[in-house]
C-alpha cells in the first residue's frame, strides 16, 4: 500500500548557478537576495565613486530586461546598468509602444534625457519583438515611448562604470 506524496519540487529558476542558493532554499525564505556581503575577496583598487540615486558598480546589473505593459508602463520604470551592459524592452502586451530617446521626438522635452556623448535610439517595439541596446556611456538616461508619453509611460536608465 503506496500512496504518492504529492510535494511540489521547488522551483529554481536560475538560481542554480549560485552556490549561496542552496543556503537560500534550505531556509525557504528569502526572494529578496539583500546584500551578499562578506562572501567574496574585495577587489583591491578603488576606482571613481558614481552616486546615481543608489546605483552603484556594485548592484549594477549587466543585462536587464524592461516589460512594455498594456496598462502604459515600462517595468520596471528605473534600472541600473553596468557600462557596456545591455538593456532590452519586452512588449509584454498587445499594444504598439516604441522606446525613445531624442528629445526632438518629445512632447515633453524633459522625458529624454542623454548623457552627454551619447546617441539616442527612437525603436517601435511590437509585441513579442523585444529590442536589445548596448549603453556605453555612463550616466543617466530617460526615455519614453510616443504614442504613450503623456499618459506617462516613461523609464530612466543609469549606467555606471
Ligand atoms: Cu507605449
Amino acid at each position: 500500500m503506496t500512496h504518492p506524496t504529492s510535494r511540489r519540487p521547488p522551483l529554481i529558476l536560475g538560481l542554480a548557478a549560485l552556490g549561496a542558493a542552496l543556503l537560500v532554499a534550505a531556509c525557504g525564505t528569502g526572494p529578496i537576495p539583500g546584500q551578499a556581503a562578506g562572501a567574496g575577496g574585495a577587489p583591491g583598487s578603488s576606482t571613481s565613486t558614481t552616486s546615481s540615486g543608489g546605483c552603484t558598480p556594485a548592484n549594477a546589473q549587466s543585462s536587464v530586461t524592461v516589460d512594455a505593459t498594456n496598462a502604459l508602463k515600462f517595468v520596471p520604470a528605473s534600472v541600473c546598468l553596468k557600462a557596456g551592459g545591455t538593456i532590452t524592452w519586452d512588449n509584454v502586451g498587445n499594444l504598439p509602444h516604441t522606446t525613445t530617446d531624442e528629445s526632438s521626438l518629445a512632447a515633453n522635452p524633459a522625458d529624454a534625457e542623454l548623457p552627454k556623448g551619447a546617441v539616442g535610439w527612437n525603436q517601435p517595439i511590437g509585441p513579442g519583438k523585444p529590442f536589445s541596446l548596448k549603453l556605453t556611456v555612463p550616466g543617466t538616461y530617460k526615455y519614453f515611448c510616443i504614442p504613450h508619453e503623456l499618459l506617462g509611460m516613461l523609464g530612466q536608465i543609469t549606467v555606471v562604470s
